[in-house]
C-alpha cells in the first residue's frame, strides 16, 4: 500500500504542477516575445474578484522590454497549454497615466477599456476559446499613441460560482493612432461577483445565451 499511496501522492502533485495555464508570449509590432509580458509566478489563477491581482497577475515578474505597436495592427497572445477550462475571453488596454511607465505602472485608476472579447457557441453550447491556445485582436486605430498595459483574460467557468481568472499583462507602446477617448473602467471593478456572465453554472441547465463579463468593446 505504501507504493500505491506514494504514486497517488506522485499523479496528486503532477496534477497540481501542470494544471491550469500562462499566456506567456505576444506576437505584435512584427515580433514575438516574452520579454513585453509581466510573466506569472505560476500557472494559478486568480480568484478574488475584487484583488489588484486582478490587473496583471499575482506579483508577476517585471517584464525587460515594451514593444512598439501601430495602433490598427494586429496582436496575438499565446498560452502554454489549450484552454481545457471553458470560459470567454477577453482584451483590454490600460492607458499608462502621465509621468510612468508601461513598465512603472501598477494598473491602478480607471484606465482601462475592452478592446476584444470571445464568448460561447450554441448548439452544442461552448466556447469559442475551447481547446485553442491563442488569443488575437487589433489595437483600434483610433487609439491614443503612448504606453499602454495590453491585458489578456481568460475565465475558467467548470466549477460553478467560483469563476478562474488566467491574465497577463503585456507593456506596449502604440505608435501612430489618433484621438479616440473610450470609456474607462477600474480593475478590480471592471465586473462584478453578480454578473450573469461569472454566475452562470455552464453544465446545468445548459445555457441559451451568454454575455461576456465587463464593458461593451471599444472598435473604434
Ligand atoms: C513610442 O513610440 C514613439 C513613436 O510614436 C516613439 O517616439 C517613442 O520613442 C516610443 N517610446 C518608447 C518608450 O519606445
Ligand atoms: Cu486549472
Amino acid at each position: 500500500m505504501k507504493f500505491f499511496s506514494g504514486l497517488l501522492a506522485a499523479v496528486a502533485l503532477a496534477q497540481a504542477v501542470s494544471a491550469h495555464y500562462v499566456f506567456y508570449q505576444l506576437t505584435a509590432g512584427g515580433q514575438t516575445s516574452r520579454d513585453v509580458i509581466r510573466q506569472p509566478r505560476n500557472n494559478s489563477p486568480v480568484e478574488s474578484i475584487t484583488s489588484p491581482d486582478l490587473r496583471c497577475n499575482a506579483s508577476p515578474s517585471p517584464a525587460t522590454a515594451t514593444a512598439n505597436v501601430a495602433a490598427g495592427s494586429a496582436f496575438t497572445f499565446t498560452l502554454d497549454n489549450n484552454f481545457y477550462h471553458p470560459g470567454p475571453g477577453a482584451v483590454y488596454l490600460g492607458q499608462v497615466p502621465a509621468g510612468q511607465t508601461a513598465a512603472t505602472w501598477d494598473g491602478s485608476g480607471a484606465n482601462w477599456f475592452k478592446i476584444a472579447e470571445s464568448g460561447a457557441k450554441f448548439n452544442p453550447f461552448g466556447f469559442v476559446l475551447d481547446g485553442a491556445s491563442t488569443v488575437s485582436g487589433t489595437i483600434p486605430a483610433s487609439v491614443k499613441a503612448g504606453q499602454y498595459l495590453l491585458r489578456v483574460e481568460q475565465i475558467g467557468l467548470h466549477v460553478a460560482g467560483a469563476p478562474q481568472w488566467y491574465i497577463s499583462c503585456a507593456q506596449i507602446n502604440v505608435t501612430g493612432g489618433g484621438n479616440a477617448n473610450p470609456a474607462k473602467v477600474s480593475i478590480p471593478g471592471y465586473v462584478s461577483s453578480s454578473d450573469s456572465g461569472l454566475t452562470v453554472n455552464i453544465h446545468y441547465p445548459i445555457p441559451t445565451s451568454y454575455t461576456v463579463p465587463g464593458p461593451a468593446v471599444f472598435r473604434g
